[in-house]
């Protein structure tokens, strides 16, 4: 049994080296040949269309409802502050968006996701793109934690919280040859310590995704983002903490981000709709955590040993947050406007 396994291994190796060895040319080619001619042509017209975007009040979501507005696209915007939601539908209506609806909810709940699915298709009779975006994260190492039972609200929000819009949106999409783009995150493909359940919310949310596709085919086409650090309220600091309760911590973000630079996220969402628009299928943005996916996949050890040697703390400091203060740094690599602890507040969400 165990040679006929080791056989099979020889196999299976030489085999996948070959069909590697035919394939990546040839996809490299077509890949190029899409680039230069078909890529520049191929866009979706967003006039006219109707797209629900869930965490839209901060940071990302409310940069991509702008995108969106920009090129006359309608709205739904989902999120619990209500106050936060009504300010970004305003300047998405100033921005050119024709019709923006705000949809106070708490996507992690399944009857909320129904709620907010049914009332943009009562107002809107169609639905063109679900943006399945809200997400929150934390910073704490798996032996910290003092109330586990409060982190299933990471997956509560971040995977239950995607999945359930998609569910009773998917119809609606089906109908209009929609799309659905799903904010997920680096950390979903590179373990990086002290982010266990925020990496495993992610990795679930790629990994379901990624399924969903191949079920839907061509019918509903999905666009992955996979964003690093860019700036919002989450690196400002605003995380699920160890106690169980969601606040600002900015000591514990310089611990988390260290010298990486922070990019800017309306460039993002600019480079994420279009992306949306021309059908790709994965997003990683800033560009530069591209190759991170492929060390991944050479030699993971290597990333861990990164991962283990720059965030694992010692007398609540690390080596990522050592180097960020020793080079002062964060000056250049943090955007002005997550230098501050200050986010929307409103009823303390
Ligand atoms: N910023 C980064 O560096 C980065 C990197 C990788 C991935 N991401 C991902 O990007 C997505 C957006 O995050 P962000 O960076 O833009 O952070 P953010 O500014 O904190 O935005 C998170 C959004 O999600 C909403 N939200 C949270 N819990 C919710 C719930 N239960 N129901 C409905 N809405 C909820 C928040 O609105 P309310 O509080 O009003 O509900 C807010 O609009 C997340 O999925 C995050 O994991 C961010
Ligand atoms: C959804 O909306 C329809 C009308 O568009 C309504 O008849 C139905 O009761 C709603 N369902 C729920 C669960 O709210
Ligand atoms: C732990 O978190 C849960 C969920 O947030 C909460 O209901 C519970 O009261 C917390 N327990 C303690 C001991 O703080
Ligand atoms: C985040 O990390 C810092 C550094 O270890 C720690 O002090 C903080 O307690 C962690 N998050 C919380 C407060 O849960
Ligand atoms: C530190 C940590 O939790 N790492 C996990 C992140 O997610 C990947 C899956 O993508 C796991 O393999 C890691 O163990």
């Amino acid at each position: 049994m165990d040679s006929l396994n080791w056989c099979l291994s020889v196999v299976m190796h030489i085999a996948i080296g070959l069909v590697l060895l035919i394939y990546l040319p040839i996809s490299l080619v077509l890949r190029l040949l899409y680039w230069v001619f078909l890529r520049p042509f191929v866009k979706e017209d967003l006039r006219g269309k109707v797209v629900l975007i869930t965490g839209a009040s901060s940071g990302i979501g409310e940069q991509l409802a702008y995108q969106y507005a920009r090129r006359g696209a309608s709205l739904s915007l989902v999120a619990r502050r209500e106050q936060a939601l009504r300010a970004v539908a305003k300047t998405a209506r100033d921005l050119g968006a024709p019709d923006v609806i705000a949809l106070p909810a708490d996507i992690s709940s399944s009857e909320e996701a129904k709620r907010i699915v049914n009332e943009t298709i009562a107002h809107f009779g169609q639905l063109n793109h679900l943006v399945a975006n809200a997400g929150i994260w934390s910073n704490c190492s798996f032996d910290e934690i003092t109330n586990i039972t409060a982190f299933t609200r990471m997956m509560d929000v971040n995977f239950w919280g995607s999945v359930y819009p998609t569910y009773y949106a998917l119809p609606h999409l089906k109908a209009s040859c929609g799309r659905i783009i799903v904010t997920t995150s680096v950390a979903g493909r590179v373990p990086t310590a002290r982010m266990s359940f925020y990496n495993a919310s992610k990795a679930a949310e790629i990994r379901f995704y990624e399924t969903l596709r191949s079920e839907l085919g061509k019918q509903v086409q999905i666009t992955i983002l996979i964003p690093g650090y860019v700036e919002s309220e989450l690196t400002k600091g605003k995380a699920l903490q160890k106690e169980g309760e969601v606040r600002v911590n900015e000591e514990a973000r310089d611990i988390q981000i260290g010298p990486f630079p922070v990019g800017h996220t309306e460039m993002m969402a600019k480079i994420a709709v279009d992306s949306a628009c021309r059908g790709e299928e994965y997003v990683t943005w800033p560009s530069w955590y591209s190759p991170f996916h492929m060390l991944m996949c050479l030699a993971p050890e290597l990333v861990n040993w990164f991962s283990i040697a720059f965030y694992v703390t010692k007398e609540g400091n690390s080596l990522s947050k050592r180097i960020l203060e020793a080079t002062g740094a964060k000056k250049f690599l943090y955007p002005a406007s997550i230098r501050s602890p200050k986010i929307k507040t409103e009823m303390n969400k």
